[in-house]
């Protein structure tokens, strides 16, 4: 069964003045939409491989044929850190965290103001385009960086938070400035869903 690109959980306009409308329509619908068209057109040519769930195609990249491996890994890669990204954020986002995954960011950096330095930091540092990622590994929280569209998923690791930092997720608004848009991106992080994914 082919891919299908998920609809954004709110309006183009809802993570105003933080992310732009008319960003959030080009990178939901022609750069996501891009991947997963670009996704199900590489696995037209690997028909035994349209099954697999997009977890299962990105943690045995060494099975999908060499001809379309850069495809599948470029693209599912994209498919699945979209999908994650649309959710962690929201329009009544922002605050900080409550409950166990609190304790946990307490726990691994020390104090929430300690740990968003450090991943505004990954964020930053991340040379041309990638992500920056907060991952869950047991218990533990871990801060990692990833080029293109490369994913700790890849790894069998488990991400429970991602910021773009891409070009195509703050130019229009930010230009340069990728800082500034990590900045306002803390006030549309919805806590309560990377809450809910480190719990489950
Ligand atoms: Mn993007």
């Amino acid at each position: 069964m082919a891919f299908t690109l998920p609809p954004l959980p709110y309006d183009f306009a809802a993570l105003e003045p933080s992310i732009d409308a008319r960003t959030m329509e080009i990178h939901h619908d022609k750069h996501h939409g891009g991947y997963v068209k670009n996704l199900n057109a590489a696995l037209e040519k690997a028909p035994e491989l349209q099954s697999r769930s997009l977890d299962d195609l990105l943690q045995h990249l060494d099975a999908v044929p060499e001809s379309i491996r850069t495809a599948v890994r470029n693209n599912a890669g994209g498919h699945w850190n979209h999908s994650m990204f649309w959710e962690i954020m929201s329009p009544k986002g922002g605050g900080a965290p409550t409950g166990k995954l609190a304790d946990a960011i307490k726990a691994s950096f020390g104090d929430f103001a300690t740990f968003k330095t450090q991943f505004a930091d990954a964020a930053g540092k991340r040379f041309g385009s990638g992500w920056a990622w907060l991952v869950k590994d047991g218990s533990k929280l871990t801060i990692t960086s990833t080029p293109n569209q490369d994913t700790p998923v890849m790894e069998k690791k488990h991400p429970i938070l991602g910021v773009d930092v891409w070009e195509h997720a703050y130019y229009l608004k930010y230009q340069n400035l990728r800082p500034a848009y990590v900045e306002a991106w803390w006030n549309v992080v919805n806590w309560p869903e990377v809450g809910r994914r480190f719990e489950a």
